[in-house]
């Protein structure tokens, strides 16, 4: 059995980040460790929100995990919060890897060409240094733009995708993986060298880029590849969506297709 860190926010209220992978990896059968950054009242797309910052209690919970010897065998990383966890993540990487161990990184700062609440460019910044540590990232549209300096377009092609991709391997060797790639009436992800279209549905709903990470790593940790691992996850995501009650606003009912065994 694999045992995954998970180092995201907290949301209390939201269905998004740790409230997303906790369950879903669990689901899936991956032990699931994790190490909340940050204990949010709900998540920001709300009318306001309370932040209570774990970054410094972050080295007390490490120094345990060392006398401990705590290895993991892969690292999945969303909304971090602030900068300063980057290093932190970094020391995780450094001191709880086991042998082969993956890191995959969403970097959740933004979409819809704007940045998250709360965050800024040197959030961006810090997280392109981080992303060099990866062997997988998941950026969206809006993510990929910010991390590369490059303006976020209202329409793009195949071809923007194309230059977003090779100038994202500048900055790292990672598996590329850019989502939410919607353009000429489909919805997927660029991956490698090819697209990967999937149904576009006509609402667009909050979490379902955490949700889609959590389904991607736990396919993958199971063997599955990268393509294989893409297409599963986009499949439950479209699903949650289908599934989700209209007046359900703030995120998807990913709890419906878990029950009924994915
Ligand atoms: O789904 C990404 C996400 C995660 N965590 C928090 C958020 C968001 C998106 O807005 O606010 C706290």
């Amino acid at each position: 059995m694999k045992r995954i860190l998970t180092m995201q926010d907290l949301s209390c209220v939201g269905q998004c980040s740790l409230t997303v992978a906790l369950p879903i990896l669990s689901a899936y059968g991956v032990e699931t460790c994790v190490l909340p950054t940050a204990v949010l009242s709900n998540h920001t797309m709300f009318n306001g929100w309370s932040y209570l910052d774990l970054t410094d209690k972050i080295p007390e919970i490490y120094e345990y995990w060392r006398k401990n010897n705590f290895k993991f065998d892969a690292f999945l990383l969303g909304y971090l919060g602030k900068s300063a966890l980057m290093d932190l993540a970094e020391r995780a990487f450094d001191d709880f890897s086991a042998d082969g161990a993956k890191i995959i990184i969403d970097p959740v700062f933004g979409d819809n060409g704007k940045l998250y609440g709360g965050f800024d460019l040197n959030y961006v910044a810090a997280m392109r240094k981080l992303l060099r540590r990866a062997d997988i990232i998941l950026p969206n549209v809006t993510e990929a733009c910010f991390l590369t300096d490059t303006p976020y377009p209202e329409n793009y092609d195949e071809d923007f995708v194309l230059k977003l991709k090779n100038k994202l391997k500048e900055l790292t060797d990672a598996e590329i993986i850019i989502t939410g790639v919607e353009f000429g009436g489909r919805i997927g992800e660029f991956m490698s060298v090819k697209f990967l279209w999937h149904e576009l549905l006509p609402s667009k709903k909050h979490g379902t880029g955490d949700i889609f990470a959590s389904v991607f790593t736990a396919h993958y940790l199971a063997g599955n590849s990268l393509e294989n691992a893409c297409d599963s996850a986009a499949e439950f995501v479209r699903e949650c969506i289908k599934q989700t009650d209209n007046d359900h606003f703030y995120g998807v009912q990913f709890e419906k297709i878990l029950k009924r065994g994915k």
